[in-house]
């Protein structure tokens, strides 16, 4: 049958909207949106250490001052709901920077040397940026020690303020720094010996340290890490190459000092006490009550008033470091690359700031496993809004092969979040996954948290997420959660491809 024009087009226009309809029932406009193309756009990453998530004002802390981030939120995806897969740095590290889970990775733990246990033909990251012609280069610390990840660092064109492996011939550095003057403060560096009697004392006099670093802001590492940042996009602009450049941010890592200009901005008193005190007889990691936590307080509790002023003194480096951060972004939108260049902003893993009595990383709650996460992907029609869906880490690698061609690993554990930077309130993962070792592990949907133990006082723990966020309350032995325990043991075991949003697969 012969139509005339117009009978097609009203054709045409009633499948379009039957179709639009069909996939997005509540919102034909969301249909029409999409990404622009990104497949030219550079890469910045700008990756900080052990950061809580709950400490930028627009991730709701009302004392905590992060006005360069909050500026930042109305023009990237805030992901709320965002998790790392291993309780500290290097294992985290790894697997973000292979798309491999931690037993797959083979590390779990910081002392596990990443490039002796990857599977064989691991590619990380950068070797697939580089792999993909992408310049690259990196200020500061990336992968958790240069030992661990010699071959890997040859993927890097530039290193800066960051140790080279053995035979990377790259430029020299592209800025110097005057000697640090430190001020009122007796500097009292580590012993390089991390084995060594001088280190363990030294560590054991440093336990506690927090508060004045004793230095401008000028002469603060992660300060002189962003203007060396700021100096290679001003290179990177000039010479027009798509780059991928990683900054790291030092703070807010213990030790917990800072510039008195940021310490200032903080009254201790008005700290308010850490929520779910400690509590002995029902701690899931009793030893950080009685002996002392891996990071700071190594050997006693801290009294009720240095909670507080530990508190105040790891807002003052959050505040530090979201100085550094918007130095970063104002260049790139000054050299005219923001508006081609894909920004990822986050912590390694998450930190406890005396919740349950802890400090430090090294869990399988909340604190440890959730890390701020802001994703810009210039013209994306989520930016602006905040995404409340699961996502993981390991999901970056493949969130990259969608938006710069990169080649995803077959054997990737992770899916792309490129369509929530489109709608961020389209049903997602239902469960995040997280390891300790290969006895401890935990899968967290929205409702639950379920954790096993191969060792320590429990070997089962469940917390009811709604009616206990912080995870107070062990409902492993409660009957009237039975039936909730058995559903997440058996997803814990049937694992991540059982929490994959409906349709997709890896
Ligand atoms: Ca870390």
């Amino acid at each position: 049958m012969n139509r005339t024009p117009i009978q097609r087009s009203i054709i045409a226009l009633a499948l379009a909207a039957a179709c639009s309809l069909a996939v997005f029932p509540g919102d034909a406009r969301a249909a029409a949106a999409k990404l622009p193309d990104t497949s030219k756009m550079n890469v910045l990453f700008i990756i900080a250490e052990d950061w809580s998530a709950q400490t930028p004002g627009c991730y709701g802390n009302p004392i905590c001052k992060t006005p360069n981030l909050d500026r930042f939120c109305d023009a990237a995806v805030r992901f709320d709901s965002a998790y790392v897969q291993a309780v500290a740095c290097n294992p985290s590290r790894t697997s973000f920077l292979t798309g491999l889970r931690p037993l797959t990775s083979r590390v779990w733990n910081n002392g596990h040397e990443m490039d002796a246990r990857l599977p064989a033909g691991t590619l990380t990251l950068p070797e697939l940026l580089k792999k993909k012609g992408f310049t690259t280069a990196v200020v500061g610390k990336f992968f958790h020690q240069i030992e661990y990840a010699e071959k890997q660092l040859m993927a890097f064109d530039r290193i800066e303020s960051y140790g080279k492996p053995p035979g990377w011939k790259g430029p020299e550095p592209i800025l110097t720094f005057p000697p640090v003057t430190r001020t009122g403060v007796k500097r009292d560096p580590a012993p390089k010996d991390k084995k060594s009697k001088a280190y363990a004392e030294w560590r054991r006099r440093n336990s506690d340290r927090y508060g004045d670093s004793g230095l401008e802001p000028e002469e603060e590492g992660d300060y002189r890490n962003a203007q060396i940042a700021c100096a290679l996009l001003r290179e990177f602009a000039k010479s027009g190459q798509q780059f991928f450049l990683s900054v790291h941010q030092s703070k807010p890592h213990t030790p917990l000092v800072a510039p008195k200009k940021f310490l200032d901005l903080y009254d201790s008193a008005k700290i308010p006490d850490p929520p779910a005190p400690p509590d002995l007889k029902t701690s899931l990691y009793p030893r950080r009550l009685t002996v002392g936590n891996p990071d700071i307080f190594t050997n006693r509790q801290p009294s009720p008033k240095e909670v507080k002023e530990a508190i105040a003194a790891y807002y003052a480096c959050v505040s530090a470091i979201d100085a550094n951060i918007g130095m970063i972004l104002d260049e790139l939108q000054k050299q005219g690359l923001a508006d081609n260049t894909i920004v990822f902003i986050m912590g390694d893993h998450g930190f406890h700031l005396g919740d349950h009595g802890f400090w430090s990383k090294y869990s399988m709650l909340e604190a440890t496993r959730r890390a701020p996460l802001w994703v810009r992907v210039p013209g994306a029609p989520a930016n602006g809004k905040v995404c409340r869906q699961f996502v993981e880490f390991v999901d970056f690698i493949p969130t990259l092969g969608d938006l710069v061609g990169i080649e995803v690993p077959a054997n990737v554990e992770g899916i792309s979040f490129a369509p929530l930077l489109v709608n961020p309130d389209q049903p997602w993962k239902k469960a995040v996954f997280l390891v300790e070792n290969e006895t401890n592990q935990v899968v967290r949907t929205k409702k639950y948290s379920y954790m096993t133990f191969g060792n320590g006082p429990f070997s089962e723990a469940l917390f009811d997420l709604e009616k206990d966020p912080w995870e107070t309350v062990n409902l492993a032995s409660d009957p009237a959660y039975a039936k909730a325990k058995q559903e997440m043991a058996e997803l814990l075991k049937a694992g991540w491809k059982a929490a994959l949003p409906e349709g997709r697969s890896q």
